[in-house]
C-alpha cells in the first residue's frame, strides 16, 4: 500500500519529476524561484486547480427555476499566466509565430483587415512565400524536353487551380452581396434586449446578400423567382443571421416539404432543363397537389419575381420571430425591409431580354450603384403583436404561407441599413459568407414555426459540405465581432491556436474558462408545452385561399394584368394539360376572375374549383390592403441612380445632349450616351460626343428612359437603324419614360408610336428643349413605369 505523506509534511521530490508530461510526484512544488519555470508552472496550475475543490454549479442545475436563470460559471484567478498556457516557450517569439495569445483574445474572429491581401510592389511567391523566378515556363529536361515531375512551382500552381471551385448552394446559389452598417433609431428595450436594438444611433456593421432562388450559379439574374434577402449583423454580443426573401410568405408550412419543393422547381433530373424557370411540369405538379403554396404563387407570379433592382425590393423574415426583453417578457415579431428607392419591377418582356442583353443586370446595378456612391438603403421595420392577438386573428402566425396585414398591425420603423461598400473578393466574402436561420442573439428568438424548425438544423449542416468541414464560422467573412470562446476542437481547416491544454468544461486546469456566461448568455424563452408527440398540422393552416385573395385583389389593375400573363406563360409551358387544369381549379379558389382570364389565356374550359381542406373558410379580418401593391411605395429618391439613354448620332444637337446630361446627372440619374458605335460622333456643331454606349451594346431594355434629342440629320441616321427602332420600340412597349424631339418624328412611327400616342403618359415630343420639358421628363422618370399605356393582349 503506498505511503501518504502527512498534511504539512510534503516529501521532498526531484525538480524534473514536475516537468514530466506524464505522472508526477503526490504533492504539488512550492514553485520557488530557483526551481525553474517548470516547476512554478506546476506549482501555479496546482494552486488553481486547488482553488476549485469541487464543481459549485452542480447544485444549480435542477429544477424549472434554475432553468430560466442559469447560473454563471465557475472560473478562478489563475495565480500566473503560465498556469493556463499550452506551453512554456510561448515566451520566445518571432515575425512568424507572434507573441503569446493576450488574455481572453480569439485572434481567428474579428475584422476583416487583419486577412486582407495586396501585393503592391511585391513579387509573385508561391504558397510557401518562396519568389517564383519564372511564372511562364515549366521546368523541363531541355529546352525542348519532358517536362519534371519535381516542378513544385508549376504543381503546387496547378493542383490549387484544380481545386479553385467550391460546391453552390443547393439553393440561392446565384446571388450578390455587399458591406454595410444598420443604425438603430430609438433604443427598443421595452420589446428586446437584443444589444443592436439598445441605444438611438448605435451602429452595427452587416453583410447582405441577395439572390435567386431556382438557377444555378452562373444562371441570369433577371429569372421570374423569388429573391433571397439575408443579413447578418455583426452585433456586439454575436451574429444575428436574417435570412429573408423579398416575399412574406412561402410556398409550404412544413420543413418536411421543402426537398420535394426544391427538387419540384429545380431543372428536371432526366434532362436537367429548365435553367432557372418554374416554367416546367415538375414544377407546377408539386405545388397544384400542394394549395397552401396558392398565395405565395400569387407573389411569385407578380412583378415582385422581376425586380428593376435588389436595391428597390423590399424584404421579409417571413416567419413570425420573438422578442425578448431583459424581463424575460417575449413578443411576436414580423420583420420588414422597406427600400429608400422604392419598390419597382421590370415587366416580363424586358426581363427575357435582359437576360440576354446583360445576365449580370441585378448584380452590376448593385455594384455599380455603390461603386459611385449611390448606397442602397432600406428601412427596418417590425410588425410586433401579442401571443393573446395572435390567438384571436383568422389564420395561425405559425403558417408561413401567412402575411399579418399592415391593416392589422402597423408597421413600426426601428432602424436603416445602408449599403456602403463592395466585397474585395467575390469568393472569399460573397460566395463564402455562410447564413443561417439560427443565428439569434439574446433578445431574439424562434417560434414554433414548423418551416422555421427546418431551417434552424438546415443552414450549419449545409455549410459543411458547400465549405468543407465544420470551422467555416472561422472564414474571416463569417466570424463574429464578438469574442468567440468554447471548447469545440479541431475539425477542416481549424484557423484559431487554442492555448492551453484544457478543451472541456468544468475545468480547473484552465482556470473554469471559458466559463458559461448564464444569465448574461443566451436563454431560451421558457414556452410552456403541454401536447402530444404527433405529425400533424393545427386547424387553422388548412385554409389556403383567403390571403391568395387577399393579394390578388390589393393590386392594381395593370398589377392583375400581369399575374394573369404570368400565370399564362408558366402554365403555357407546361406540357401535361391535367396539371394545367389542376393550377387553374386551384385558382378558383382564391379569383374567379383571375381564373377565368387564365383559362381563356390556356384555350381551355375552366374547371371545376377545387375542393377545399376547410369546409367552412373563416372570414378574413382584411380583405384588401393598399400596401401590398408595389405601387404603395413609390420611394423619396427621384431619378437617382435612374438609367437613362441620350440617342447621339452626327448630326445631333450637342447643346440638347449636354443640358439634359447635365442636369439629370446634379440629380443623380445614371446617364449614357448611346451612339450606332462607341467613340465619336460629330454633333451639328460644338465639339465630338464621345458615346460610352452602343446601340449594339446597350439596348433599349437596359435603361429606365431615353431622350432622342434634336438635329434632323441624327434623327434620320437613327431612324434607318434597326436597332435604334428595336431600341424605342421596347422602351415604349415596357411603359418607360420617352422624351424626344419633334425632329425623330419618323423614328417614332418606325417604332410603333404614332401620334396619338404621344398624348399617352410618360412621352414627351417637342420641338425644342428647355426646363419645363426636361421637368417633365424628370418627373415622369421619377414615376419609374406608365402602365397605363399597356395595351392588353390582343
Ligand atoms: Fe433557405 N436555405 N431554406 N429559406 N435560404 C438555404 O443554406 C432551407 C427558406 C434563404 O445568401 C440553404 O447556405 C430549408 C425560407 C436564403 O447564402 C439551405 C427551408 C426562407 C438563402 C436552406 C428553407 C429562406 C437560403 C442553401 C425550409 C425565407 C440564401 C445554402 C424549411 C425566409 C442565403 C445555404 C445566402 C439558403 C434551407 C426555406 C431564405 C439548404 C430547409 C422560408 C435567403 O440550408
Amino acid at each position: 500500500m503506498a505511503k501518504s505523506t502527512p498534511p504539512g509534511q510534503a516529501a521532498q521530490a526531484a525538480a524534473t519529476g514536475f516537468n514530466s508530461t506524464d505522472s508526477g510526484p503526490a504533492n504539488d512544488p512550492a514553485g520557488g524561484k530557483k526551481e525553474g519555470e517548470g516547476v512554478a508552472k506546476a506549482a501555479a496550475v496546482g494552486k488553481m486547480a486547488a482553488a476549485m475543490p469541487h464543481n459549485p454549479n452542480k447544485q444549480a442545475e435542477h429544477g424549472r427555476d434554475k432553468a430560466l436563470t442559469p447560473p454563471e460559471g465557475a472560473s478562478v484567478q489563475p495565480p500566473s499566466r503560465d498556469a493556463t498556457g499550452s506551453t512554456l516557450a510561448e515566451k520566445n517569439h518571432t515575425e512568424k509565430y507572434g507573441k503569446p495569445a493576450a488574455p481572453g483574445v480569439n485572434a481567428a474572429g474579428g475584422s476583416l483587415e487583419r486577412v486582407r491581401a495586396d501585393p503592391e510592389g511585391q513579387p509573385l511567391t508561391t504558397n510557401q512565400g518562396v519568389r517564383v523566378s519564372d511564372n511562364q515556363n515549366s521546368l523541363k529536361a531541355g529546352l525542348r524536353g519532358a517536362a519534371l515531375l519535381k516542378d513544385f512551382v508549376l504543381r503546387e500552381k496547378i493542383t490549387h487551380f484544380d481545386h479553385e471551385r467550391i460546391p453552390e448552394r443547393v439553393v440561392h446559389a446565384r446571388g450578390s452581396g455587399a458591406h454595410g452598417y444598420f443604425e438603430c433609431y430609438e433604443p427598443l428595450s421595452s420589446l428586446t434586449q437584443a444589444s443592436l436594438f439598445a441605444e438611438a444611433g448605435k451602429i452595427t456593421p452587416v453583410f447582405v446578400r441577395f439572390s435567386t432562388v431556382a438557377g444555378e450559379r452562373g444562371s441570369k439574374d433577371t429569372a421570374r423567382d423569388v429573391r433571397g434577402f439575408a443579413v447578418k449583423f455583426y452585433t456586439d454580443e454575436g451574429n444575428w443571421d436574417l435570412v429573408g426573401n423579398n416575399m412574406p410568405v412561402f410556398f409550404i408550412q412544413d420543413a418536411m416539404k421543402f426537398p420535394d419543393l426544391v427538387h419540384a422547381v429545380k431543372p428536371e433530373p432526366h434532362h436537367a432543363m429548365p435553367q432557372a424557370a418554374s416554367a416546367h411540369d415538375t414544377y407546377w405538379d408539386f405545388v397544384s397537389l400542394m394549395p397552401e403554396s396558392t398565395h405565395m404563387l400569387m407573389w411569385q407570379m407578380s412583378d415582385r419575381a422581376i425586380p428593376r433592382s435588389f436595391r428597390m425590393m423590399q424584404g421579409f423574415g417571413v416567419h413570425t420571430f420573438r422578442f425578448v426583453n431583459a424581463q424575460g417578457e417575449s413578443t411576436f415579431v414580423k420583420f420588414h425591409w422597406n427600400p429608400k428607392l422604392g419598390t419597382h419591377s421590370l415587366v416580363w418582356d424586358e426581363a427575357v431580354k435582359i437576360s440576354g442583353a446583360d445576365p449580370d443586370y441585378n448584380r452590376r446595378d448593385l455594384w455599380e450603384a455603390i461603386e459611385s456612391g449611390a448606397y442602397p438603403e432600406w428601412e427596418l421595420c417590425v410588425q410586433a403583436f401579442t401571443e393573446e392577438q395572435a390567438e384571436a386573428f383568422s389564420f395561425d402566425v405559425l403558417d408561413a404561407t401567412k402575411i399579418v396585414p399592415e391593416e392589422l398591425v402597423p408597421l413600426q420603423p426601428v432602424g436603416r441599413m445602408v449599403l456602403n461598400r463592395n466585397p474585395d473578393n467575390f469568393f472569399a466574402e460573397t460566395e463564402q459568407v455562410a447564413f443561417c436561420a439560427a443565428h439569434v442573439v439574446p433578445g431574439i428568438d424562434f417560434t414554433n414555426d414548423p418551416l422555421l424548425a427546418g431551417r434552424i438544423h438546415s443552414y450549419v449542416d449545409t455549410q459543411i459540405t458547400r465549405l468543407g468541414g465544420p470551422n467555416f464560422h472561422e472564414l474571416p467573412i463569417n466570424a463574429p465581432l464578438a469574442p468567440v470562446q468554447n471548447n469545440q476542437r479541431d475539425g477542416m481547416h481549424r484557423q484559431a491556436i487554442h492555448r492551453g491544454r484544457s478543451s472541456y468544461e468544468p475545468n480547473s486546469l484552465g482556470g473554469g474558462c471559458p466559463h458559461q456566461a448564464g444569465t448574461q448568455g443566451f436563454v431560451s424563452f421558457p414556452e410552456p408545452i403541454h401536447a402530444d408527440e404527433v405529425r400533424g398540422k393545427p386547424e387553422k393552416f388548412a385554409e389556403h385561399y383567403n390571403q391568395a385573395a387577399l393579394f390578388y385583389n390589393s393590386q392594381t389593375e395593370a398589377e392583375q394584368r400581369h399575374i394573369a400573363a404570368a400565370f399564362r406563360f408558366e402554365l403555357s409551358k407546361v406540357t401535361v394539360p391535367a396539371v394545367r387544369r389542376r393550377v387553374v381549379s386551384m385558382l378558383r379558389n382564391a379569383s374567379e376572375e383571375l381564373a377565368a382570364e387564365v383559362a381563356q389565356g390556356l384555350g381551355m374550359e375552366l374547371p371545376e374549383a377545387m375542393p377545399r381542406a376547410l369546409a367552412k373558410t373563416p372570414k378574413p379580418e382584411v380583405e384588401v390592403s393598399p400596401a401590398l401593391s408595389l405601387t404603395a411605395r413609390q420611394g423619396d429618391a427621384g431619378i437617382q441612380s435612374r438609367q437613362v439613354a441620350v440617342l447621339v448620332a452626327d448630326g445631333v444637337d450637342g447643346a440638347a445632349v449636354w443640358d439634359a446630361t447635365h442636369a439629370l446627372q446634379e440629380q443623380g440619374a445614371v446617364v449614357r450616351l448611346v451612339g450606332p458605335h462607341i467613340g465619336a460622333v460629330t454633333p451639328r456643331e460644338g465639339p465630338a460626343i464621345d458615346a460610352d454606349a452602343s446601340l449594339e451594346n446597350h439596348p433599349g431594355v437596359l435603361f429606365d428612359g431615353v431622350i432622342v434629342p434634336g438635329g434632323p440629320d441624327a434623327a434620320k441616321r437613327l431612324a434607318a437603324d434597326p436597332k435604334a427602332r428595336e431600341f424605342l420600340t421596347d422602351q415604349f412597349l415596357h411603359s418607360k419614360t420617352i422624351w424626344a424631339s419633334r425632329d425623330a418624328e419618323a423614328l417614332l412611327r418606325q417604332a410603333g408610336i404614332t401620334a396619338q400616342d404621344e398624348e399617352l403618359p410618360g412621352i414627351f415630343v417637342t420641338a425644342k428643349g428647355g426646363s419645363k420639358a426636361l421637368q417633365n421628363f424628370v418627373s415622369a422618370l421619377g414615376h419609374h413605369r406608365h402602365f397605363e399605356r399597356e395595351r392588353p393582349a390582343a
